[in-house]
């Protein structure tokens, strides 16, 4: 898709080994000055854990969609996270990504916590998007309960002025305030909450196995909230 060489890429991207030689996956090794004025987006890997949605097939769509949104779109920038060193769901991305050419510089693969990316990770993203849950409330485990834990109860009260409820496949953008220590510590000024399809018979939109409408469901919610930061960037 991009003009960047294989040596640049396998830079961002490259594999070490730990000592009981499984695969892992080194923190985000590009230098951030030259992205300083762009556009950033973080994100988590929708669905693949409590919503138990399959990773390699969400890797396939979570490339698919990255890379037909960096081809619409210059200087912004996408950047996948996940907790561990040894993410499954990173490592499949990754290896996808380098497949098909994806350039390196302007999608990364971040070990981190998300709501730590400036202050822990070096890494300066404007907007950060959640995993949610349909009613867009705060706990419930995973990367929803820590986006809401950092963004304070700041984050909760725009969160409910912009929308009670969200929908499978759709996105809400909100406006960090700027009493929010997301805002403050981490400069984070938009939270992009995302509803994923769910492949878990305990939650809600319970899809039953379903990946011709999970498939889709996925799709549709990459789409809308990569619409959602181009928006926000306008
Ligand atoms: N930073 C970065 N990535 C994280 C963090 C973090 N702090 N915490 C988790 N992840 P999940 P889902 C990764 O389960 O599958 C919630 O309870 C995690 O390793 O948060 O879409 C909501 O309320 C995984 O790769 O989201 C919903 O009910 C990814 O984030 C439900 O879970 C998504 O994992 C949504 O389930």
């Amino acid at each position: 898709v991009n003009g960047a060489n294989s040596s640049q890429m396998n830079k961002g991207a490259e594999v070490g080994n730990d000592k009981q030689g499984k695969e892992m996956l080194p923190k985000t090794a590009v230098s951030d000055g030259q992205w300083d004025d762009a556009h950033t987006l973080a994100f988590p890997s929708i669905s693949t854990s409590d919503f138990q949605f399959n990773q390699d097939i969400a890797s396939d769509i979570i490339v698919e969609t990255v890379a037909e949104f960096l081809s619409k779109f210059d200087n912004i920038r996408l950047v996948l996270v996940d907790l561990s060193p040894k993410s499954s769901i990173l490592a499949l991305v990754r290896a996808k990504a380098l497949k098909n050419n994806i350039d390196a510089s302007r999608f990364l693969i971040h070990v981190g916590d998300i709501t730590r990316l400036h202050s822990e990770g070096g890494l300066r993203c404007n907007a950060i998007a959640n995993a949610a849950n349909w009613r867009l409330k705060p706990g419930g485990g995973g990367v929803n309960a820590a986006i809401f834990s950092a963004g304070g109860h700041a984050l909760e009260v725009a969160t409910k002025e912009e929308a009670e409820t969200i929908s499978p496949g759709s996105s809400i953008a909100v406006q960090v305030p700027k009493t929010s220590p997301l805002f403050q510590t981490e400069g984070v000024t938009h939270v992009i909450h995302v509803l994923g399809p769910n492949m878990n018979p305990q939650r809600p939109n319970y899809l039953e196995g379903d990946y011709v409408k999970g498939c889709e469901v996925l799709h549709d919610a990459y789409s809308s909230l990569f619409r959602n930061f181009i928006s926000i960037t306008r």
